[in-house]
Order: C-alpha cells, then structure tokens, then sequence
C-alpha cells in the first residue's frame, strides 16, 4: 500500500506541474479514519486490529499456509495492549486452547522474533521460565494457559514441527487499515 501510494504521490506530482494552485490533496490515515462500514467476515474486530481464530489443531507452517490463505499472517502482538485484548476475548469466550503465534527463534536461536516485521519480541506476557528451548527443539511460541496452576494466557515456545503435542489452534491477523482521502476541486 505505501508503495502505492508513493506512485500516486509521483504521478500527481507530475500531473499537477502548470497549475497554478493545488489541485489535489492527498491525506494517509492510519485505520478506518472515516468510519466506512467494512465488510471484515472472517475476521473479528478487536480494538484497532481484526483477527481469525483458526479451529484445526496445526503445526506452526501449517498454521501459517492457512493464514496465508486468508491473505492474512499469523498474529504479531506490537503492544502487550494487544497482546490482553485478544486474549479477554478468548478468555471471555471460555477458551483455554493453545494457539500459533507468528513469533519464533528459528533465523538465530535465542534472538525471538515477530515473524510479520522482523522486530524483537518484547513483552512482558511470556509464561515463568519461557522461552526455554526445552531439548534444544522448541522455536515457534504460542499463547495458552502453560502450567497446571496458570491463570490466564502467556506465551511459551514450542516445536514448530514433528511433535505431536505441538499441534495447536491459531490466530491470524488482517493487515493493517490505512485510509487514504483525495480531496480535489470540483
Ligand atoms: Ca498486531
Ligand atoms: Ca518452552
């Protein structure tokens, strides 16, 4: 979309050589910034971001096809704001699954990664003792309740593959919504 945009930008830019005053005005917003009524089926809205709750149990490359499929990725919490409102939601729906998580170790074990933007993971919701890298296989994290004892959802890396314990649920999330306005003479 950014790249779009900048060829738009360029091309106006030209085609507005001559004129004597602005003839377009080009705005970029982030989200829905005019309240259009989007058609958003499968996903769900939750706060800024929308999300699809996969049902089959996967392993995590399989997880990430079906998000794929869906023209979608699978979940990258940015904030752990985000990180809480999805997992209310679960939590509110009496879920207590496991679920694929874009982030993983598997480019450089030890350095944890989203794996949508290739930024570090930083928060603070990961399970107590997690990541581990219990037996030197577990490169793909998932949010669930970890422990017998745990509460609420944390995150925990897993094998991404070839462990039948690791076939879990998924979150996929939507690209991010930009809303972009020309304003013209008429
Ligand atoms: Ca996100
Ligand atoms: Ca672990």
């Amino acid at each position: 979309m950014l790249k779009l945009t900048v060829l738009l930008l360029a091309l106006l830019g030209i085609a507005k050589t001559g004129w004597t005053r602005e003839k377009f005005n080009i705005e970029v917003k982030d989200g829905n910034a005019i309240g259009a009524i989007l058609k958003a089926d499968p996903f769900t809205k939750i706060n800024d971001g929308y999300y699809f709750f996969g049902t089959e149990s996967l392993n995590w490359y399989e997880a990430y096809e079906k998000c794929r499929e869906l023209d979608s990725e699978l979940v990258t919490f940015e904030t752990d704001q985000e990180f809480d409102a999805v997992t209310d939601v679960l939590m509110a729906n009496g879920s207590r699954q496991n679920y694929w998580t874009s982030g993983n170790d598997l480019a450089k074990t030890g350095t944890h990664r989203w794996f949508t933007s290739g930024q570090r993971i930083s928060t603070f919701r990961w399970a107590r003792n997690q990541p581990d890298n219990a037996g030197q296989k577990e490169h793909c994290i998932h949010l669930g309740y970890i422990y017998g004892d745990s509460k609420k959802f944390e995150l925990n890396d897993r094998p991404c593959t070839g462990d039948g314990n690791s076939l879990f649920k998924y979150i996929c999330e939507a690209p991010v919504l930009e809303t972009i306005s020309i304003v013209v003479w008429k």
